[in-house]
This record gives structure tokens, sequence and C-alpha cells, in this order.
């Protein structure tokens, strides 16, 4: 890490230039990684297996089930699994968070042995967190990290292949949640239509990604959404998911990820918090906001970080005391004037 006041590119090129100077390359993501990071690093590793440069893809932990049909596990090794000695590497890409401490515990292994470390991310860099490495890129009116992926792959003037298309238009459809959330912009539709020269079965895709609910699932859904709690005039919505209610169905952590993108989709709601519990006193909270909330702040506040209206933070405590804090904190945010027209107001999970 940097002393000085780090500089952050917003241009390809260099990190282009760097992988092409870059013998032996190590790709990774943020621990419980989602479509977004993995569709980014396959799509990248797949293009850069057209070198004869040595690629890892290394993640910190294992790969949610439901992304199977990317073939991760042939491609990438599991950092808290068996995996080979991390060796000298020229440089490591960490893509879709700026938070080292959301690659911890592979992190440390990382820096140890890269020459270069650095972030290709679309979050904003935490105002009260870890900045990001000297010479990462930092892009927030990205939609995805998959895009980006893309634009250093034509950047290198690599080739294209189906699986690298695949793994890559994966990227974009889970963070645009099939195209809802594009930051006013063209570019994920344009580099999704070249995808899809490569791609011929795209509704497959969209099929592993968000058609994967069990039975178990829909009776968890049933009952946990029967718990919403409604705040200043059904404006703020709080779930709270208990310790041990996503096992009882069989069901992981992954499961509870569009828990609150549906509670999004009630009209009267412009906030929303879930707290999922995954040991006594112990919560992941999410936060989310339609536009007129600004919501990175408060899970700053909790250690968090994430989008300007889509955030979280790992926080510990009594229950009814962090969610009355959060919910003041929303209903204060929801009170303050200004609705935002900010080209960020739309912004998916990840
Ligand atoms: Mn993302």
């Amino acid at each position: 890490m940097s002393n000085t006041a780090p500089t952050f590119q917003q241009d390809v090129s260099s990190i282009a230039r760097k992988l092409e100077r870059a013998n032996s390359i190590i790709l990774t993501t943020h621990k419980q990684c989602d479509g977004d990071g993995l569709g980014a690093i396959l799509g990248l590793y797949h293009a850069l297996k057209h070198t004869d440069k040595t690629v890892r893809v290394l993640l910190v932990d294992e790969i949610p089930a439901k992304y199977s049909f990317l073939d991760g596990e042939e491609y990438a090794e599991i950092f808290e699994g068996p995996h080979e000695p991390v060796k000298s590497t020229d440089m490591c890409l960490i893509f879709d968070t700026n938070d080292f401490r959301l690659v911890e515990p592979l992190w440390e292994t990382l820096v140890k042995n890269c020459d270069e470390v650095l972030f290709v991310d679309h979050h904003p860099i935490l105002s009260q967190g870890p900045l990001p490495t000297e010479g990462s890129y930092i892009n927030t009116n990205a939609a995805s990290t998959g895009e980006v992926a893309y634009y250093i792959i034509q950047e290198m003037g690599l080739p294209l292949d189906e699986a690298s298309a695949r793994a890559l238009y994966t990227s974009i459809a889970f963070d645009t949640q099939l195209f809802r959330y594009v930051k006013s912009r063209p570019n994920s539709h344009l580099v999704a239509a070249e995808l899809l020269k490569l791609e011929k079965n795209p509704e497959i895709i969209h099929k592993e990604i968000f058609s994967t609910y069990t039975v178990g699932k829909m009776k968890f859904l049933s009952e946990a959404l029967g718990d919403i709690e409604y705040h200043f005039n059904e404006k703020v919505a709080v779930l709270h998911i208990r310790d041990g209610q996503l096992k009882n169905y069989s069901l992981d952590i992954d499961d509870s990820r569009d828990v609150i993108d549906m509670i999004m989709n009630i009209t009267s709601v412009e906030a929303a918090a879930l707290f999922r519990e995954d040991a006594p006193g112990e919560f992941k909270m999410s936060l989310r906001s339609k536009g007129k909330a600004e919501v990175i702040s408060i899970a700053e506040e909790f250690g968090g970080g994430g989008h300007r209206f889509a955030a979280g933070a790992p926080t510990r405590g009594n229950y009814q005391e962090i969610k009355n804090r959060v919910v003041e904190l929303l209903i204060g945010q929801l009170k303050k004037t200004s609705p935002s027209e900010s080209k960020d107001s739309h912004t998916s999970i990840n």
C-alpha cells in the first residue's frame, strides 16, 4: 500500500499494458464470489489462455453451486481448499472489490508473492476504509466488472472464444440483473451484443443464474417474507433472517442474496435493510435504496461498504438495537428532501 496519495486508473490501457508485460498472473475476486467477479475473471482467464502466460484463477473460497455451468471448478483453485503453493508471480488482479479485507486470508499470500496486486472494480472507494493499491482500476460507471474485463481483452487485442463470452455475459447479466441496472449507459447492452455473437444460448445462462429455486427455498421465502417489518409509511422495510433459518431448508448464504431485491420490488418501499444472522448476534447487513436515501454511508458507519445505493456491512450485537439504529438512519436519509438524480441511482447488488 502506498503512503502517498495513490492514483487510480479509469482507463483500461494501463492494466492491459501491465498484463502484456507480465508472464505470470493470478486472477481472483472477493470471498463468497458472485456471478460478476467470477464471470469477469473466468472471461479474462480464457482470453489470456491464448497467450503463453502462466495464468491461475485462485479464489478465496468455494464457488456457489449455481455457477457450475461455467465449469469454474475445472479452472479455479480454492485458497481455503487444496491448491498448489503460491509462488512468485508478476501480477495479481482482484476483480469486483477494492477492499482487501474481502480477499482475506488470501490477501496476505498475494501481497507476499506478487510483484504487483491491483484491484479492477466498480465500487466506490470507501471513505472510511482501506484504499485500493496504487494503480488500481476503479470505474464506478461500469455496471459490471465483466464489461471492464471485456474492454481489457479488447485493448490487448486477444481473441474472444465461446468460454470467455459465456463467462463475461454471465457477469453482465448477473450484475445488471438482466439489464435492469445499467447505470443509464448503453455499455452493458453494447458489450452483451458482441458477446452474443459467440454465446448462442443466453437463455440457459439466465435460467442458471435466476431460476435456481428449490422447493426448500420457496418454503424459506414464504416463511421469511411474512416477517417483513414496515416503517415510515411502508417506505422502509426490514427483514431479519434468523440464525439457522436457511439451514432448516438446506440452503446456504448464496440463497439469501436475492431476498432483499424482492423486497425492493414493493412499490412503496424506498429503502430496505436485511439482516442475515450467521451466528447468534452476528449479522450480515444488506442495504438497498431506490435513490432517495444514500445507504453506503450507513454501511460505512458499521465498517462495511458497497455502492451508493446498494451496500452492506458485517454487524454484531443486539438485533433490536442495531435494527432501530439502521431504521432511524434510513428514515433520516429519506427525510432529506433532495431525491438524487445521480446516474448512479440505480445500482445492482454487487
Ligand atoms: Mn460487481
